[in-house]
């Protein structure tokens, strides 16, 4: 066994992965909880998905639960979410379940890549392709070289739709509103749990042509409510952004 057959078979495995992802049916920018599902449902629809993550891990703010304590709670209406993905959960009382959060992150995480999404972390999406006012693709660069600073012009992605998946700071959506190309991102409001975990799934929608929102980047487009550490509203987000890209995909 030699080093640099191991560093082949990296190199190798890596590049072909890279390229076969070039051109995409979505782009889904952000591996936290809506992102996730989001790729998931849109692989077993058919579609062609990759997920592009600036951290190392991917789960975004599942992981902590709340103030650290590693739980998260559930409300029925995405119950079949979690069983759907093999979940598990236990009452909590008022049509509540409390889970742990390393459970749910790692399983979105594994049932995801298992169902086809090809996950590439530690790139960041820095900016978007625009043309003819429709977004159709990504410009990435790595983690690094954004937190560095260094002069290192990117790479891009064609994608027919592109997701933002970013969380609290719709960083994707941020490029366009920096370019005139959408009016505001109000971001969220303050905490009202119930109002804010209703509110994500209705504003998730097509926030510009080829540019969908998810999670809290829908909350912060639509000025809502933020929910705390309630996951129902991400994973019913991220499912029903999929829904629909895939049949607008002619899925
Ligand atoms: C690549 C990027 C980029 C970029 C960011 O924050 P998330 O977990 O997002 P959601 O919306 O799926 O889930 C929100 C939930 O975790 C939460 O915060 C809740 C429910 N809060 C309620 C409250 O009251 O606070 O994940 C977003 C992911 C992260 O992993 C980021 O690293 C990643 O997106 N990301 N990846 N390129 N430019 N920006
Ligand atoms: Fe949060």
């Amino acid at each position: 066994m030699r080093e640099v057959e191991i560093s082949r078979a990296i190199v190798e495995a890596y590049f072909n992965d890279l390229l076969g992802n070039l051109q995409l049916d979505v782009a889904v920018v952000g591996a936290g909880p809506s992102g996730v599902v989001a790729g998931y449902y849109l692989a077993k629809g058919g579609a062609k998905v990759a997920i592009f993550e600036k951290k190392l891990s991917i789960g975004g703010g599942i992981w902590g639960g709340a103030m650290g304590f590693n739980r998260v709670v559930v409300q029925e209406s995405a119950r079949e979410i979690l069983d759907e993905f093999g979940v598990d959960y236990r009452p909590a009382g008022n049509g509540l379940y409390v889970l742990d959060a390393i459970e749910l992150a790692s399983t979105l995480a594994s049932r995801t890549v298992k169902a086809g999404v090809k996950v590439f972390n530690m790139i960041e999406v820095e900016d978007l392709l625009v043309k003819d006012g429709r977004v159709s693709g990504l410009v990435i660069n790595w983690t690094p070289v954004m937190m560095t600073g260094l002069h290192v012009d990117p790479l891009t992605v064609e994608a027919r739709f592109v997701v933002d998946s970013t969380g609290h700071g719709a960083q994707i959506s941020q490029h366009l509103l920096k370019r005139g190309l959408i009016k505001a991102i109000p971001g969220e409001g303050p905490m009202w749990a119930e109002k804010g975990e209703e509110l994500t799934v209705e504003h998730t929608r097509e926030v510009f042509p080829g540019l969908y929102a998810t999670g809290m980047a829908a909350n912060a487009l639509a000025g809502a409510p933020r929910m705390g550490p309630i996951f129902g509203g991400m994973l019913l987000s991220g499912r029903k952004a999929a829904l629909e890209i895939l049949q607008k995909l002619g899925k």
